[in-house]
C-alpha cells in the first residue's frame, strides 16, 4: 500500500515555526529615487517586490509599509520597530542607505533587500546587519527563526541554484499593505501579477540572469488564475487591468500558451514583456489578444544584428523584426519597443536606422534608453575603466555613464536627443497612430512630446 506522506519525509521536514506571542515589529520602506527624470513620476504600479515580503511576514511578524513613491513620508524616529527593512535597485540605492543609517544609529536592526543590494552585497552590507540575496521566499523560514533568537547573519542566500523555492509555494499578494496608504491614490489602476520568475536568455547588460542564473521557474496556471479572480472580486467587476512583473513571459512557450487560453473569456486587459522569438508565430499575438493583452513590452535594444549579438540577447533576430511588429498589430496590439542606444557597436547611423525602422514599422511606443552598465553583470566588468559617472543616484537608464568606443559624448548626445525629438514630433505621432483610436496610448505620445522638446544635453549628466 503506498502512503502520501513517507516516514522519511516526516522527519526532514522542520517543524512550521509558531512565532512568540510577543511579535517582533517590522517597517517595510519602498524608497524614492532622485533622478529627476520620469522615472518615479505620475501613477506608480504598485511595489510586488515589498508587497510579496510584507505578505509572507504577516504570519509571524508585526509589519507597516511606506512607500515613498507615492509620498508617504519615512519617519525620522525608529522607535518601535524592531527591523527596518528596504527593497533597493541602483537608482535609489544612495537613499535607502541614508534611511538605512539613519535607522541603526538608532539601534534598530536594519534588512536590505532587491536587485541592488544582491548585487553588491559588500557594499550594502556597510549599511546594514543583514542581505537577503534575490527572493525573500526561499530564506524566510530561515531568517525568521533567526531573527527571534537574536542570531541575525549577515547573508541569506539560496546555496545553489536549486535552492530557488518552486513558484507553487507562492502566496498570493497582499495589496491591502499598499493600499491601506493615504496616498495610494498614486497607484496606477494596472495591477501587478506575476506568472513567472527568471530569464535565462542571457543578454550581458541585465541583471536578472546574475540572480536566478539558468532558473527559470512558473507558478501553476490555475494559481495565477485563481489570483486574477481574487482581485476581480475585490474590484467589484470583471473588467480590471494588469501588468505581469515578469521578466519574460514567453520562455516556455507551452506555459504562455496554456496561461493565454486560461484567461480567454475573463474579461481581463494586460500588457507583459514578451520575447520577440515567441512572436514569430502569429498565432501567439492572436491568442493573447483573445486573452485580453493590450500592450506588449518588447526589447528590440537594436536594429543592429551586430549590436545583438554583441549583448548575447540570443532571442532577438533583427531579419524578423518587420514581420514581429506585423504580428502584433494585425491584432490591433500596440507595441512598447525598447531601444538602447550607446553599445560599442552603435554608430551615429544606428540613430537613423532605428528611426527608419520605428517610423516604418509604425511602433506605437518607442521609449528611447542609453546603455547602462549596471554593477554585478558581465558587461559593468567589461566597461568600468570606461565609466564616466559614478553616482548610484544617475543609473536610471536615461543618464551618460559611459564612453562608448564609436561616438564622443556630444555627438552621442546630440544624435539621442534628436531621434526622440522627431519620433515624437507632432506629424510623426500622426504617422505612427494614424487610424488607432483615441486612447491612453495617444495620450502617452503627446507626454512625450512635450518631454522631449525639453530634452538637452545637459539632461543625460
Ligand atoms: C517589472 C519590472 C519593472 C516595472 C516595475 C514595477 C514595480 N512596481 O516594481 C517597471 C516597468 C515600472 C520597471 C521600471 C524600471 N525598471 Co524594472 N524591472 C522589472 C523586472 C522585470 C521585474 C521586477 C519585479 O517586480 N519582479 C517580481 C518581484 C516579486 O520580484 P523581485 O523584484 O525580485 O522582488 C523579490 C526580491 O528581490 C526580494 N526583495 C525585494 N525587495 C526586498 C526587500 C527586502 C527587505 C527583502 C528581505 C527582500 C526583498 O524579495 C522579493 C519578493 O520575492 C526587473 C527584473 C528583475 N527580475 O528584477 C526589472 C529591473 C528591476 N528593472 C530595472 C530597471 C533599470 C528599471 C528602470 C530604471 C527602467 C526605466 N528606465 O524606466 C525603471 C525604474 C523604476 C523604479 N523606480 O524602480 C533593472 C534594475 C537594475 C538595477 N541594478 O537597479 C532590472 C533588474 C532589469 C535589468 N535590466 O536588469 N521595472
Ligand atoms: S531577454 Fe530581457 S530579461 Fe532576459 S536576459 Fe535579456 S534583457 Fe534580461
Amino acid at each position: 500500500m503506498s502512503t502520501l506522506i513517507s516516514p522519511e519525509s516526516l522527519e526532514l521536514a522542520p517543524p512550521p515555526f509558531v512565532a512568540p506571542p510577543h511579535r517582533k515589529r517590522w517597517l517595510l520602506i519602498q524608497p524614492k529615487s532622485n533622478t529627476p527624470l520620469m522615472v518615479d513620476s505620475g501613477k506608480v504600479s504598485m511595489p510586488l517586490n515589498l508587497l510579496m515580503v510584507a505578505s509572507m511576514l504577516k504570519e509571524h511578524f508585526l509589519v507597516d509599509f511606506l512607500d515613498e513613491r507615492v509620498g508617504d513620508e519615512v519617519p525620522q524616529d525608529f522607535t518601535g520597530y524592531d527591523i527596518v527593512a528596504l527593497t533597493s535597485r541602483t537608482l535609489n540605492a544612495k537613499r535607502v542607505y541614508a534611511i538605512a543609517d539613519r535607522a541603526r544609529a538608532q539601534g534598530k536592526k536594519v534588512i536590505l533587500g532587491g536587485v541592488h543590494p544582491t548585487m553588491m552585497i559588500d557594499e550594502a552590507r556597510e549599511h546594514c546587519d543583514t542581505v537577503v540575496f534575490g527572493e525573500i521566499e526561499s530564506i524566510y523560514d530561515e531568517l525568521t527563526r533567526d531573527i527571534y533568537a537574536d542570531q541575525l547573519k549577515p547573508l541569506y542566500r539560496p546555496a545553489s541554484e536549486a535552492g530557488w523555492k518552486p513558484m507553487s509555494t507562492l502566496d498570493q499578494p497582499d495589496f491591502s499593505f499598499a493600499r491601506r496608504s493615504p496616498n495610494s491614490k498614486h497607484y496606477s489602476f494596472r495591477l501587478p501579477l506575476l506568472a513567472t520568475k527568471g530569464c535565462p536568455v542571457g543578454c550581458n547588460f541585465c541583471c536578472t540572469p546574475r540572480i536566478y542564473g539558468k532558473n527559470f521557474r512558473m507558478r501553476e496556471v490555475e494559481r495565477v488564475i485563481d489570483e486574477i479572480r481574487m482581485r476581480q472580486y475585490e474590484s467589484g467587476k470583471p473588467n480590471i487591468h494588469f501588468s505581469f512583473m515578469d521578466d519574460n513571459i514567453s520562455f516556455r512557450p507551452a506555459f504562455a500558451d496554456a496561461l493565454f487560453n486560461a484567461m480567454v473569456g475573463m474579461g481581463v486587459k494586460w500588457n507583459a514583456n514578451i520575447s520577440m522569438n515567441f512572436l514569430e508565430k502569429p498565432e501567439v499575438s492572436a491568442l493573447a489578444k483573445e486573452a485580453g493583452c493590450q500592450m506588449l513590452n518588447v526589447g528590440f535594444e537594436s536594429v543592429s544584428p551586430e549590436t545583438i549579438k554583441h549583448v548575447h540577447k540570443g532571442s532577438n533576430r533583427t531579419a524578423r523584426y518587420d514581420e514581429i511588429v506585423s504580428n502584433v498589430h494585425k491584432q490591433g496590439i500596440a507595441l512598447q519597443g525598447y531601444f538602447i542606444f550607446g553599445f560599442d557597436t552603435d554608430t551615429p547611423a544606428s540613430f537613423q536606422h532605428t528611426y527608419d525602422f520605428i517610423m516604418q514599422n509604425r511602433i506605437e511606443f518607442p521609449v528611447f534608453t542609453i546603455a547602462t552598465p549596471f554593477p554585478g553583470t558581465p558587461w559593468y566588468e567589461e566597461v568600468r575603466h570606461r565609466l564616466v559617472q559614478h553616482d548610484w543616484d544617475k543609473y536610471d537608464t536615461f543618464h551618460y555613464m559611459y564612453e562608448p568606443a564609436k561616438m564622443q559624448r556630444d555627438e552621442f548626445l546630440r544624435n539621442f536627443i534628436k531621434v526622440q525629438r522627431e519620433i515624437y514630433s507632432w506629424p510623426n505621432i500622426w504617422k505612427r497612430m494614424a487610424g488607432r483610436k483615441l486612447d491612453w496610448v495617444w495620450l502617452v505620445n503627446v507626454a512625450m512630446h512635450h518631454f522631449t522638446q525639453r530634452l538637452t544635453p545637459a539632461t543625460f549628466m
